[in-house]
C-alpha cells in the first residue's frame, strides 16, 4: 500500500450528511477513502466482510452510528486497524445513546470516539494517524494546525 487510505463505514444512508463531512476534510488533506454503508444490526454478514478484508485496502478505519452503535466496535472486533469512531445525534436520545455504545468498549477492543457529530475530528484525528506512516503529512497537519491558530 503505497498512498494513504481511509475506509469509512456508516450504519445508514440517513448518517450520510455526517460522513459527507468527514470526506470533505479527507479530501483537504489530499487522502484517498471510500465510504460503504453497512449495519451491524441490519446487514451484519456485510460488515464482517468488511472488516475482515479492510487491512488489505486501508490504514485506519472510520465508523458512524446513531442509535444502538453497535458497527464502530464490532468492525473494531473484526480487524488489527485503528478505528475512529462517531456517534450520530438521532431524535429521541440526542445522540448520547450512540456515545456511550460506542466509547464503551470492552477492555482490549478499543474504539477511538469523537463528539457527537463529530466528524472533523475523525477526519483529522485519521489523518494524525496516518501521519506516522506517511511523513508528508506532517506537514500538512502543521500548516492546519498554524491556520487553526490564525483563525
Ligand atoms: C443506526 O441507526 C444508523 O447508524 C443510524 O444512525 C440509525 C438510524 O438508521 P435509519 O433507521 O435511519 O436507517 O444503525
Amino acid at each position: 500500500m503505497s498512498k494513504p487510505r481511509v475506509g469509512i463505514i456508516t450504519g445508514s444512508k440517513s448518517d450520510l450528511p455526517i460522513v459527507e463531512k468527514v470526506e470533505k476534510q479527507l479530501q483537504e488533506f489530499g487522502i484517498d477513502f471510500d465510504t460503504t454503508v453497512a449495519s451491524a444490526h441490519r446487514t451484519p454478514k456485510k460488515v464482517e466482510e468488511y472488516a475482515k478484508l479492510a487491512s488489505e485496502k486501508y490504514d485506519v478505519i472510520i465508523a458512524a452510528a446513531g442509535m444502538a452503535a453497535a458497527l464502530p466496535g464490532v468492525v473494531a472486533a473484526q480487524t488489527t486497524l485503528p478505528v475512529i469512531g462517531i456517534p450520530v445525534h438521532s431524535q429521541s436520545l440526542s445522540g448520547h445513546d450512540a456515545l456511550f455504545a460506542i466509547v464503551q468498549m470492552p477492555s482490549g477492543v478499543p474504539v477511538a470516539t469523537v463528539a457527537i457529530d463529530g466528524a472533523k475530528n475523525a477526519a483529522v484525528l485519521a489523518v494524525q494517524i496516518l501521519a506516522l506512516k506517511y511523513p508528508d503529512l506532517k506537514t500538512k497537519l502543521t500548516e492546519f494546525k498554524a491556520r487553526l491558530a490564525k483563525g
